[in-house]
């Protein structure tokens, strides 16, 4: 596709408050001259039904307007929506260091008196313009910076760290939400462990253990597919499954489920002292989650059902 064909970003919308319709409209002209697109209003109670309605990415407001004022406006828009980072640059003929202050100290990012010296306006615009830009590279980049540092290398799953803030979440909404009814909804743990995986490691190689790893990894997200559900990478060859508001009887379910879903994948393990494919060991515990008990226990006990798995012959589940 040529860059023609791909949708263009619109021009940056600019915002302007002023009760002098002369000054509107120079200031419009001033900034569609720059390219920008403009909606303009007479006072401070339409700039900010604007402001709400049209998000635009700056605002030019005058000080002096009849009702309601420009800086009471200005920390009206500032207070509106939380990290909100819209640029208000005021406009106005007051250029004594109180009006300065309270404009700056209602949340104006920039001021610039009248008559207006139209060259520095401009330039004070396109400043504002590039701020803003930089605050949303800056927040995009955050952000996939943190899903990143949420997230597995290897399968792409949840980590570990990712499971104990979630884990954390749910048990605090499962207390919040159990308290006060008669059938109070369960929190499940299925704790997963591949069995002999020293042995395939050992067989095939560190590679083909890493692509076993992800197999396991498919399957798991595979059963467990509630929106709610989380599949976590515990540690080197564990896992682990967040069910909430699931029963033992759900979990043991998704756990069958999940031995069943290993057979038909069926992933050769010549080696292993179990079956001649790779097998899982499942831990699985729940919990109605209250404000006297804790998730270390929900945890100690998936890892004793784990261990009994273990002993008791492994590719199975234990409650
Ligand atoms: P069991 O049936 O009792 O669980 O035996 P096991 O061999 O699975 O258990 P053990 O804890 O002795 O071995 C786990 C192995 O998992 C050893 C370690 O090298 C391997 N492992 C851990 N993380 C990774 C990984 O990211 N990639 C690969 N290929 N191997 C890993
Ligand atoms: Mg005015
Ligand atoms: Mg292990
Ligand atoms: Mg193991």
């Amino acid at each position: 596709m040529t860059d023609s064909l791909l949708p263009q970003p619109s021009p940056p919308l600019i915002l302007i408050a002023d009760d002098e319709k002369m000054m509107r409209n120079l200031l419009r002209r001033a900034m569609e001259k720059e390219g920008y697109q403009v909606v303009d209003v007479t006072d401070g109670e339409s700039a900010i039904a604007a402001y709400q309605s049209l998000q635009p990415s700056v605002v030019l407001l005058d000080a002096i307007m009849p009702g309601m004022d420009g800086f009471t406006c200005c920390s009206k828009m500032r207070s509106f929506f939380e990290g909100d980072r819209t640029p208000i640059l005021m406009i106005t003929a007051l250029d004594d260091p109180e009006s300065v202050d309270r404009a700056f100290d209602a949340g104006a990012a920039d001021y610039v008196t009248k008559p207006i010296h139209w060259p520095v306006l401009r330039q004070r615009v396109k400043r504002l313009l590039q701020q803003v830009s930089m605050f949303q590279q800056l927040e995009a980049a955050n952000q996939e910076l943190q899903r990143l540092a949420s997230l597995d290398g290897l399968t792409g799953l949840a980590n570990r760290r990712c499971f104990d803030q979630v884990l954390e979440k749910e048990w605090r909404r499962g207390v919040r939400e159990g308290w006060n009814t008669t059938e109070a909804p369960q929190l499940s743990l299925i704790l997963c462990d591949v069995d002999c995986f020293k042995l395939y490691n050992d067989t095939y190689g560190h590679q083909a253990g890493d692509a076993c790893l992800q197999a396991v990894a498919r399957v798991l997200q595979q059963v467990a597919r509630r929106p709610a559900d989380l599949v976590a990478r515990y540690g080197g060859e564990e896992f682990i499954v967040i069910l909430p508001n699931t029963s033992r009887e759900g979990a043991m379910y998704v756990a069958r489920n999940i031995l069943a879903e290993m057979r038909t994948c069926a992933i050769s393990h010549a080696a292993s002292v179990v079956s001649d494919r790779v097998t899982l060991s499942l831990g699985v515990s729940s919990v109605v989650p209250t404000s006297e008990s804790s998730q270390t226990l929900l945890l100690a006990s998936a890892d004793a059902a784990l261990y009994q798995a273990k002993t008791s012959g492994r590719d199975r589940a234990v409650f």
